[in-house]
């Protein structure tokens, strides 16, 4: 009985803590994070990962920031209708319920500019991101080697 009462109790508290905790921590989940080593001096770095709408409302990234650089924006490339690769700021970004978007080498990418310091293989470089309704959430992007050719990489060649 007493063992009983105990577990009731706890699952009370599990219930009140996880209202007590306000607004969902977040309805988008990001996972498989990863970026590329940047060269010695080099001033920008990129950022992939796959975002998904796990709610029941339309989620917008407000905002996003990094220590590892002055600023980190959301890029699209694209291939235009001469062949050449080019990359757009992407103004906003908004995923509907059960959306998923995949930050990949030749589309969605995260741009880091002014970097503090160069992305080192296996280091991981902390990103926060924000969408509407929810509260940061920061994840880590593993660092992967330039001579890793599991993705193509050509497409920052212009930066
Ligand atoms: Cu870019």
């Amino acid at each position: 009985m007493k063992t009983h009462a105990f577990r009731g109790l706890r699952l009370a508290c599990l219930l009140l803590c996880a209202s007590l905790a306000g607004p969902a921590l977040a309805d988008v989940e990001i996972t498989d994070g990863w970026t590329r080593e940047t060269p010695p001096g080099a001033r920008t770095g990129v950022g992939y990962f796959m975002l998904r709408n796990t709610g029941s409302q339309a989620r917008k990234l407000v905002q996003v920031s990094s220590p590892a650089a002055a600023g980190v924006t959301v890029h699209q490339s694209s291939v235009d209708a001469q062949g050449v690769a080019r990359m757009r700021p992407v103004a906003s970004l908004e995923l509907a319920p059960g959306q998923m978007l995949h930050f990949e080498p030749g589309g969605y990418h995260l741009m880091f500019e002014g970097l503090t310091a160069s992305f080192k293989v296996d280091d991981e470089v902390p990103v926060t991101l924000t969408f509407s309704g929810g509260q940061p959430v920061t994840v880590k992007l593993k660092v992967r080697s330039l001579m890793d050719q599991g993705k193509p990489a050509h497409e920052h060649a212009h930066h």
